[in-house]
């Protein structure tokens, strides 16, 4: 498949997605998020891939959804098509580990994307910010709620009430981001975290994935019976034969990923 608006590159194991709409700071259209949900199925069902990679510029990973599209929208279309949710939360039903690696803005629908990945390294330059309200609007692809999750009520809220940006040391300090790194390494940071995971057992981490999730999602007593079973259920890979015995004989593990 050929892409206008992102470039897809699969150097297995990991898959690299580069969001490449210059001209608009990579604002999210529907164009785009169709691309980027034909790109991210691709990864799922290639079972070389074990690890996916999403960035942007070095100006911009993503600043918000099209203002432009969205503009002379009303109410019924809105509803009609269910804004947002056709095809804005591909990444969070993608059971393979995705990592954003942000540099420049990350602002509306761009943050929120970063947010629907399982973590985001972020680079020096990074500004994270929920603009939504100065355009008279909310944020309407999880941001009330992923962000208040990561940051906390008090910096949420402020953020979202007020549009302010927090810069990559803030969102470090506050948990947004696992890592601040320099910009000119940024994707190569982020491509050797993604080949790190990809070296280890894919259902394990297909599994640790589910459970850290279950956190967001359910009690906590749920939540630890529910990593006690799926902890059980490894001991049927072969992957954790491999790996306990190549501790044992202290080698370095070979996973089959089965
Ligand atoms: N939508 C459309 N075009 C955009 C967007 C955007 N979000 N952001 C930037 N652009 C365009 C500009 O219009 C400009 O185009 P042109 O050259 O044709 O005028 C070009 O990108 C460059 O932008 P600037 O000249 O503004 O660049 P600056 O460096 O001066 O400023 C900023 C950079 C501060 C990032 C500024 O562009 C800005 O404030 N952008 C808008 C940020 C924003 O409000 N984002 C939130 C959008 S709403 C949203 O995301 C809702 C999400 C809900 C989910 C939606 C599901 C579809």
């Amino acid at each position: 498949m050929s892409y206008k608006m992102i470039l897809v590159d699969s150097t297995e194991p990991v898959g690299l997605i580069t969001l490449n709409r210059p001209e608009a700071l990579n604002a999210l259209n529907g164009e785009l998020m169709n691309e980027m949900t034909q790109a991210l199925r691709g990864f799922e069902a290639d079972e070389n891939i074990r690890a996916v990679v999403i960035t942007g510029s070095p100006k911009a990973f993503a600043a918000g959804a099209d203002i432009k599209e969205m503009q002379d929208m009303n109410y019924v279309e809105a509803y009609m098509k269910d804004f947002i949710t056709a095809n804005w939360e591909e990444a969070t039903r993608c059971r393979k580990p995705i990592i954003a690696a942000v540099a420049g803005y990350a602002l509306g629908g761009g943050c929120e994307l970063a947010m629907m990945c399982d973590f985001i390294i972020a680079a020096d330059t990074a500004k994270f910010g929920q603009p939504e309200i100065k355009l008279g609007v909310i944020p309407g692809a999880g941001g009330t709620q992923r962000l208040t999750r990561f940051v906390g009520k008090s910096k949420a809220m402020e953020m979202v009430l007020t549009g302010r940006m927090m810069d990559a040391e803030e969102a470090e300090r506050s948990g947004l981001v696992s890592r601040v790194v320099p910009a000119d390494d940024l994707v190569d940071e982020a491509l050797k975290t993604a080949r790190k995971i990809a070296d280890l057992s894919l259902p394990s981490v297909m599994i640790a994935k589910e459970s850290v999730n279950k956190a967001y999602e359910t009690t906590l007593q749920e939540g630890v019976m529910f990593e006690r079973r799926v902890f059980h259920s490894l001991f049927a890979t072969e992957d954790q034969k491999e790996g306990m015995a190549a501790f044992a004989e202290k080698r370095t593990a070979k996973f089959k990923h089965k």
